[in-house]
């Protein structure tokens, strides 16, 4: 049995390299608006030798990891997500860390090192911001605030999805831009938003936060509609039940 109270305090012990400004100001690009900064990588290396100390027999998963075989069970990582947010100090950054096993999380954790936020859940045992259980609030999509990935990777695809988010605008109470995704689907969780879509993100940006809306009674799919899958890149839609039909029937032209 793993210990989930000691992997908080290890994803907890991270924020000391968040706060490290030689670590901030290592900036390499990956490619077109895509950073990894020292920040991202000291993470990496030092979750994956404390969280493999606990259990070596489970796989790792991580964005700044070559990941060309997947262990069914594995933990999914992002050191840092929102790592262009950290460059530019916009506080709204997070470490974002899951376990998946035979296809489902079964837990996750996402930590905002900037306010100590700490979002956690075990399968169906309930979602917690900072112990505090979570309810995500169904409101009626004129009354939500929707977030939507831009695609800034890849700009030239993204007219389709700003004509969306504009038509999503006419009809919801406002447009927010977060920018962490993890972060982004947490708020979904804990009724500061209502409402997430982007087209192509990468399974440790929702891994551990799609667990902590489900447990918090929201909805996350695939663009598809079809159950998350964890092994490749994809489109999610998320919200609580309502503004997830709307976010659809938006997307595919209602
Ligand atoms: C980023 C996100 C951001 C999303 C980008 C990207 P990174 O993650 O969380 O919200 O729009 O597509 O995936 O690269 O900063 O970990």
């Amino acid at each position: 049995m793993i210990d989930y109270e000691r992997v908080i305090e290890i994803v907890k012990g991270a924020k000391k390299f968040v706060v490290d400004s030689t670590l901030r100001e290592q900036i390499e690009i990956k490619g077109e608006a895509d950073f990894v900064t020292g920040v991202d990588l000291m993470i990496s290396n030092y979750i994956k030798e404390e969280i493999l100390r606990l259990d070596n027999t489970i796989g790792f998963m991580s964005e700044e990891e070559n990941c060309d075989f997947l262990p069914q069970k594995r933990w999914i990582l992002d050191p840092i997500d929102g790592t262009t947010n950290l460059i530019f100090d916009y506080q709204l950054s997070s470490i974002s860390l899951a376990l998946l096993d035979a296809g489902n999380i079964v837990f996750g954790v996402v930590y905002n090192p900037f306010n100590g936020d700490i979002f956690t859940a075990i399968k169906d045992r309930g979602a917690f911001l900072n112990g505090k259980k979570l309810h995500c609030v169904d409101r009626e999509p004129s009354n939500s605030l929707i977030e939507f990935g831009a695609g800034s990777t890849r700009k030239k695809e993204a007219k389709k999805i700003f004509e969306i988010a504009e038509s999503i605008f006419e009809e919801c109470l406002d447009i927010r831009r977060i920018c962490s995704t993890a972060l982004s689907i947490c708020f979904i969780a804990a009724g500061r938003i209502n409402g997430y879509f982007e087209k192509r993100i990468k399974p440790w940006d929702y891994a551990a936060a799609s667990l902590i809306l489900l447990e918090a009674g929201g909805k996350i799919t695939e663009w598809d509609q079809t159950k998350l899958q964890y092994d490749k890149p994809t489109g999610v839609i998320c919200g609580s039940p309502k503004v997830h039909g709307f976010l659809v029937g938006k997307i595919y032209g209602d």
